[in-house]
């Protein structure tokens, strides 16, 4: 069952809340269960959350040195988040950092390798993102972060990952149709996010994203 993930990057627990609320039912029932949330705001927003029963994903982007990535990682899961997004740039030795974190927590750990943007072709795409991809495998990643903007790209990454997962974003406000990069093609479709929390029906806007889940 593919994930659909719901980017909650609002900044007031309120508005977390309440967002939260309109899209749990259209996208969660137990027998779902692969739906999460992923926040950025930071980890005061895991407590009330968490009451929704949905597992969270702390989109962190975490980049440092092994040490700090390991104590950040270590938090994510203390606070009860069930996955964590690292970058892939800082080397494989921050990676694995994040991935022991998540090991030993019994989470899991997905690297970003293109991201979604149209800044991410200067750095973050092509041949980095490919050995990117490669060193996700390497480090035992349970799977990668790919852009819903640029499917054919994702499919060049599904090549290197193997059966990993795939966490996409990018769909809504960023351009990517969840059409064309619905499943098989990624494990999780990481949904607005602005796409969501700014409708004026945020239950309706989740539905049709809920949809595209197969
Ligand atoms: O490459 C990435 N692109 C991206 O948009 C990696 C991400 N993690 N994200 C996140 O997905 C971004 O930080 C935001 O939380 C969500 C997309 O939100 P929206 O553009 O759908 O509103």
């Amino acid at each position: 069952m593919p994930d659909l993930i719901l980017a909650l990057d609002v900044l007031s627990r309120e508005e977390a809340l309440s967002v939260a609320e309109a899209a749990a039912p259209p996208i969660w029932t137990p027998s779902r269960s692969a739906t999460r949330w992923c926040l950025q705001q930071g980890l005061i927003l895991q407590a009330p959350l968490s009451e929704f029963g949905i597992p969270l994903i702390a989109d962190f982007k975490v980049a440092d040195i092994p040490n700090t990535n390991r104590l950040i990682a270590e938090q994510v899961f203390a606070a009860g988040c069930s996955g964590i997004i690292c970058q892939g740039f800082c080397g494989s030795d921050s990676v694995a950092a994040c991935v022991e974190a998540a090991d030993d927590a019994g989470g899991e750990c997905y690297v970003v390798t293109e991201m979604s943007h149209p800044g991410a072709l200067e750095f973050l795409s092509g041949k980095n993102a490919e050995l990117l991809a490669q060193l996700a495998v390497d480090a035992g990643a349970h799977g990668i972060i790919a852009p819903a903007t640029r499917p054919e790209r994702v499919q060049a990454l599904r090549t290197i990952i193997g059966d990993k997962k795939i966490l996409s974003p990018g769909v809504g406000a960023q351009g990517g149709d969840p059409a064309v990069i619905a499943p098989p093609l990624i494990d999780g479709m990481i949904v607005g996010g602005r796409a969501i929390y700014t409708a004026e029906d945020p239950a309706e806007a989740a539905r049709a994203y809920a949809a595209f889940r197969r």
